[in-house]
């Protein structure tokens, strides 16, 4: 997985010495916070690894920095089922469709994770139908009419200003029609509290009810270059709604990514999917294993 930043190099180095050091943990709480990581999981994270250091009498620091990346492993995971997650995303054989919501605060990069998500399901042979429910930004139904032409995918749209609510239900009435498995919306993160998006996600909810289909999955859209503010932002923009997924945004070029190891205990929901680059190819199945490793990797 390449992300073009291992945040965590600096940590690297940090054990590259033949004795532990008792400021090694000062360091390392520097080095987390600077990378974004939060106070608490910071602090959280080195209490158990000097746990195990201690319990384990473990004194060379090559297996202390193997302490950490085991427990940042497990922070990334949460002994979750992955596979079982990421296959709630898949469309199912039965005639309704899947509808995914996009919902984030503004500029987070939910209209180009659609767009790249949408690419996603063509390539694994699935037919895709987009709802550009975000009518409250103007220019936003055009983007989603070029992303659509692009990808080849029907879009449905109705006049700026108009009912979010009824954009996704002529969606999903379309993708019907049309034996469409996947119904990709577009939100405006323009709501400035939780109240109105709850409003208009329950709405949204009642009008696809009213199709017959299964209630549509709260994609949850966040932007790592925005650090624990981002994620903050996103809590009090989402309030009690939870989602079912969330996608972690600009990892490319971010000095900012440790925030990753906070989205869980923010949201009780781990990251499916990062997005490393404007294209829309840019986007990847996240793997806490993996991302483990390369986190902590010497820069190339
Ligand atoms: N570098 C980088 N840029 C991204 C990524 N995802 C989105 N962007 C950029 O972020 C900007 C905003 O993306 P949009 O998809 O329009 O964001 P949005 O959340 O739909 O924005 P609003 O509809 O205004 O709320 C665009 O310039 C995107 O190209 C990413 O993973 N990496
Ligand atoms: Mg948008």
């Amino acid at each position: 997985m390449k992300t073009g930043q291992p945040w965590f190099s600096k940590i690297n180095s940090l054990f590259k010495v033949k004795t532990l050091n008792d400021d090694i943990w000062d360091d390392l709480e520097e080095a987390l916070i600077l990378s974004d990581v939060g106070v608490p999981i910071a602090s959280g994270l080195i209490d158990n690894v000097r746990s195990q250091v201690q319990t384990n009498v473990i004194d060379d620091p090559a297996e202390v920095f193997e302490v950490l990346k085991s427990e940042v492993k497990a922070l990334l995971s949460h002994d979750l089922d992955y596979s079982a997650l990421i296959n709630t995303f898949q469309p199912s054989s039965s005639n309704n469709p899947i509808v995914i919501l996009f919902v984030g605060v503004n500029g987070v990069g939910k209209t180009t994770t659609l767009a790249k998500m949408a690419q996603m399901y063509i390539d694994s042979g699935h037919k895709v139908i987009i709802g550009a429910a975000d009518t409250f930004r103007a220019a936003a139904i055009d983007q989603v009419k070029i992303w659509g032409e692009r990808l080849n995918s029907d879009v449905i749209a109705h006049s700026h200003g108009s009912d979010p609510s009824a954009v996704a239900f002529d969606t999903i009435e379309a993708a019907k029609a049309r034996k469409i498995d996947v119904v990709l919306i577009d939100t405006a993160g323009r709501m400035h509290n939780s109240v109105n998006l709850m409003d208009e996600l329950n709405k949204m909810t009642r009008v696809a009810a009213k199709t017959g289909i299964s209630k549509p999955k709260i994609l949850l859209v966040l932007d790592a270059s925005t650090g624990q503010n981002g994620l903050q932002q996103a809590r009090s923009f989402l309030g009690s709604i939870g989602c079912d997924g969330i996608v972690l945004t600009k990892l490319d070029g971010s000095s900012r990514g440790g925030v990753i190891l906070s989205v869980y205990s923010e949201f009780e929901m781990p990251v499916l999917y990062i997005g490393t680059g404007e294209n829309i190819s840019d986007l990847q199945l996240f793997d806490p294993n993996q991302f483990a490793q390369d986190l902590f990797s010497a820069p190339s």
